[in-house]
């Protein structure tokens, strides 16, 4: 069933004027490739030194986790970085994280007053999580959220590549 309140977008998150943008970050914090790599690009060092200080004051960001720096010279207000599961066939409550990772986030952005938020289609990537098993866990997660809450507004989903954007829209629908 469509909820006014998720929408579905195809891009790059980093372009996004939106309260909070995630990323799908590693446990270091210190960047890498995927969106993590664009986030830090268009944002500056402004974003790796806030997370320097974050690591510094409470080590790093365990999986299913999520921290809050400023965006730098993006077009978005703050970056949620949350830490996705690594897929391992499984077995290591890999649903369990990835649930996790949208649940801490969207609490984040809550606690920082954040009315609006987009989420990258966290662990599809370089840590290869079946896209359809996470997009049905992206989308139950944040409906259920958005079911106990009046502070968030609008919640995207941005896609980078089509499979994606294709299975979002299915379940959307
Ligand atoms: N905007 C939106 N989505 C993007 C962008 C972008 N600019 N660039 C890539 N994606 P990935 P992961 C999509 O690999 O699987 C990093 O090295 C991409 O197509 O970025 O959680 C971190 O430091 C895919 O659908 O993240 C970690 O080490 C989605 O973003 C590791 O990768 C997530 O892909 C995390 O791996």
């Amino acid at each position: 069933m469509p909820t006014p309140k998720i929408e579905l977008t195809k891009g790059d998150i980093t372009k996004l004027a939106v309260d909070a943008i995630v990323n799908a970050a590693n446990t270091s914090l210190m960047g890498g490739g995927g969106v993590d790599g664009a986030i830090h690009r268009a944002g500056g060092p402004a974003i790796l030194e806030e997370c320097r200080q974050i690591v510094a004051r409470q080590g790093r960001c365990n999986t299913g986790e999520a921290v809050v720096t400023t965006a730098g010279k993006m077009p978005s207000k703050q970056v949620i970085h949350t830490v996705g599961p690594v897929w391992n066939n499984g077995k290591y409550h890999e649903d369990e994280k990835l649930t996790n990772c949208y649940k801490n986030s969207l609490q984040l952005a809550v606690d920082n007053g954040c009315r609006t938020i987009a989420f990258p289609n966290i662990s599809t990537g370089i840590y290869h999580f079946p896209k359809e098993r996470a997009a049905k866990i992206a989308v139950d997660t944040v409906k259920q959220f958005l079911s106990k809450t009046d502070k968030i507004e609008k919640v995207l989903f941005v896609c980078f590549d089509e499979e994606n954007y294709k299975l979002y829209d299915d379940l959307l629908k």
